[in-house]
């Protein structure tokens, strides 16, 4: 967090933000809107001066350019003003982006603080977007067909996406009559595999000089431009910006008749034209050859974002995106949403709008999926936005095989909206702030016994210990997924498998704890006993998102055994860390004469934390433990975990990245060096193991965000 805003800062100008230090020095329309996002949650006065200072530069037609020129910062870019010659000696571009404002500012005015403040910079800005969405709506839509184009791969944001490579094609460029121009952009160390090719940027330059050469007339424009395309990004930003500026409209007592219509009229162009019955997607329209293209970016995902698919578009996009093609859940070798199909020859992963995962796109798709209730997939995507530059660093694009960070670095957006998503995180799992003790959750009164089932009295039963493991062992065969590390709680409270184990349970109430015997047996009991409580607890307590809605999930439900109760900390800090005190804790659980400390198993194992679950996604995947082959099934769970995007080394940082389990449980695992030994046997041996071994005196260390989030 705080190296995001120090991107942040260093981005800042006084006046706006640059999208990065080097490559981009001016500002840049949508990169505006993203970056007030960040802003909105920690400083106000940029979040609203960030889009003012992009609308000063709005033109008298309503157009908001592409870029707005710092004149302090001429000379490293190309083109600048000296190319574009627009009309008036203005400082833009003569092109525009898409138009994310609306929803940037409504964001403002919903996290704002000072909401009166918020409330006149809405009142404010109101009638700049209204005049740039009819800008949008009068000039870039002359047959009233309810979706705008484009006239430049500059205003689709997505520069040379695939998308692009048909309509480009049919522009049939003549060297010689080219006004002279240089590249500028790869004089930034950014290798010109991971940008436009030079043939781009000629289309590129063409398309810039025929504009200046009408004068930026746009209805000349329309009769003579060789590209003009109706893009499913650009269309489903526009359609979400006419929802949100609605509802600012509202808010600022606005009438907002004429904002409704185009809403309602690009929502459904968006389903009805756009729509390709055929691949399943949403696709752009060619407006010279009259077709639609068929494309496999994420662009045509967008339409989750304004809200303008119905349920089955919505439910086949799902589909598609979820898959290999675009990174599925859980498939564990990619990050996602990857801009390009990666299951195609033409996928690259390093090239610029071509392959690689934007933040961006997915911040955007990660709300329009949540919209339409994908949730799981919502947050897996949001936690791959987090870990990616908080691993490699704030990188303009990352390759969504190794995560590796492209393009120029200190990118604002991925900083702005990596705040804006831990903020929304944390908000959402209140885990932070559950750990102060300032946000409500649910507080259980008194220890909720789940081992009581009415209508079972309690007896000894004979060998009760194996049956109830062989019960938890089908349980977890049934309902857990130890690939995916996620249960199917609502499978198991239907099933009778289910029921049988909780009648076992019942019996633990008279179960002789003397009759475990070895160090092994008592190991897998209580183990596999721990896990179940903390299953059983989501189930009975019907918790939604997080063990953290109960803000005393861990203390306040237990197992009657042999007569004592025995709660997941007792368990765990008790019984299995020597009754060490929890993290956080001023006290250990058993105190004084507790007679439960009698059954300890010790010495204790530090392996327990990686097999001990505790319904979150960060922590370890549901085994079932067997006595008889604990010590490797302790040993594999190790591996396992430590092998996992729970510890990760970056050689070219200096720095290892550690699951927070590390820093709550440094009793049990000492300091850095002595981490690092415990570490070092687990790793599979390759050249990142043999870094740490190398540099484990200069290596720097840090925490890794905990995902609180249910395991369901
Ligand atoms: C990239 O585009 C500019 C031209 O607008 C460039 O390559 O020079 C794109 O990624 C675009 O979406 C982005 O707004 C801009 C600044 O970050 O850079």
């Amino acid at each position: 967090m705080k190296e995001a805003r120090k991107i942040l800062d260093g981005n800042w100008t006084g006046r706006y933000t640059r999208p990065s230090p080097g490559l981009y020095p001016h500002q840049w329309n949508w990169d505006a809107g993203f970056i007030a996002i960040g802003y909105a949650h920690y400083n106000e006065d940029r979040a609203m001066g960030e889009i003012a200072s992009l609308f000063r530069h709005q033109w008298e037609n309503g157009m908001v350019p592409q870029i707005v020129f710092n004149p302090k910062a001429l000379g490293n870019y190309f083109p600048e003003p000296d190319f574009w010659q627009v009309p008036g000696g203005r400082l833009t571009s003569g092109i525009t982006m898409p138009p994310l404002h609306a929803t940037a500012c409504l964001h403002i005015y919903q996290h704002a603080k000072n909401r009166r403040r918020a409330h006149d910079f809405l009142k404010d800005m109101y009638p700049k977007l209204m005049a740039s969405h009819r800008y949008l709506y009068l000039h870039r839509d002359p047959e009233g067909t309810g979706l705008v184009y484009i006239r430049h791969p500059w205003e689709s944001g997505l520069d040379n996406s695939p998308n692009w490579d048909r309509p480009l094609k049919n522009i049939h460029v003549d060297k010689t009559k080219l006004p002279p121009y240089e590249r500028k952009d790869l004089a930034h160390g950014v290798p010109a595999e991971q940008r436009p090719t030079d043939q781009d940027y000629d289309r590129y330059v063409y398309l810039v000089d025929l504009f200046r050469k009408n004068q930026y007339h746009e209805e000349e424009i329309y009769h003579q431009c060789p590209f003009l395309v109706q893009d499913v990004l650009f269309n489903s930003i526009l359609c979400r910006a006419n929802r949100d500026l609605v509802e600012m409209g509202k808010i600022v007592h606005q009438d907002v008749g004429e904002v409704e219509e185009w809403l309602a009229r690009a929502s459904r162009s968006i389903r009805e034209r756009m729509w390709s019955p055929e691949r399943g997607q949403f696709d752009p329209i060619d407006l010279i050859t009259e077709e639609q293209l068929p494309t496999a970016t994420a662009a045509s995902f967008m339409p989750l974002f304004a809200v303008a698919a119905d349920q089955d578009q919505a439910r086949l996009l799902y589909q598609r995106l979820n898959s290999v093609s675009f990174c599925a859940l859980h498939q564990g070798n990619c990050f996602t949403i990857p801009n390009y199909d990666m299951a195609r020859d033409e996928f690259d992963p390093k090239n610029y709008w071509r392959g690689p995962v934007w933040i961006n796109i997915n911040w955007m798709l990660s709300q329009g999926l949540k919209s339409y209730g994908y949730r799981e997939k919502s947050d897996a995507m949001k936690k791959d936005m987090i870990q990616l530059p908080a691993r490699f660093g704030f990188h303009e694009y990352f390759d969504s095989i190794t995560g590796k960070g492209y393009g120029s670095d200190s990118f604002s957006w991925t900083a702005s909206l990596f705040i804006d998503l831990v903020f929304e995180y944390y908000d959402e799992d209140r885990q932070a702030l559950n750990w102060l003790g300032r946000r409500k959750s649910r507080r259980l009164r008194e220890v909720k016994t789940l081992n009581q089932i009415p209508g079972v009295i309690p007896e000894p039963v004979k060998d009760l210990a194996p049956k109830l493991m062989s019960s938890i062992g089908e349980l977890k065969g049934l309902f857990y997924s130890v690939d995916r590390g996620r249960v199917d709680y609502e499978a198991m409270k239907r099933s009778r498998e289910y029921g049988s184990y909780l009648e076992s349970a019942a019996h633990l109430k008279v179960f002789d704890l003397e009759s475990l015997v070895t160090r092994e047996e008592k190991l897998a009991f209580w183990i596999n006993l721990y896990n179940t409580l903390v299953v059983q607890g989501v189930v009975e307590l019907g918790l939604n998102s997080s063990v953290r809605e109960i803000s005393n999930f861990f203390t306040h439900i237990g197992y009657n055994i042999g007569g004592y109760t025995f709660t997941p900390d007792d368990i765990e800090h008790g019984i299995l860390r020597s009754n060490a005190r929890p993290p956080y804790r001023t006290t250990a659980v058993f105190k004084g004469r507790d007679p439960r400390a009698a059954h300890m198993v010790e010495p204790m194992d530090r392996r327990i934390h990686f097999a001990l679950v505790c319904g979150s996604r960060s922590c370890a995947p549901i085994r079932f433990y067997e006595a008889d082959a604990i010590d490797e099934q302790l040993d594999a769970a190790t591996r396992n975990f430590i092998n996992s995007s729970e510890v990760v080394i970056l050689p070219e940082k200096n720095k290892i990245l550690l699951s927070e389990i590390f820093n709550w449980y440094k009793r049990d695992f000492g300091h850095k060096r002595d981490i690092f030994r415990f570490l070092s046997p687990y790793l599979d041996q390759d050249e990142k193991a043999a870094y740490l071994k190398a540099h484990m005196d200069t290596i720097e260390m840090e925490y890794l965000f905990y995902d609180w989030n249910l395991n369901h």
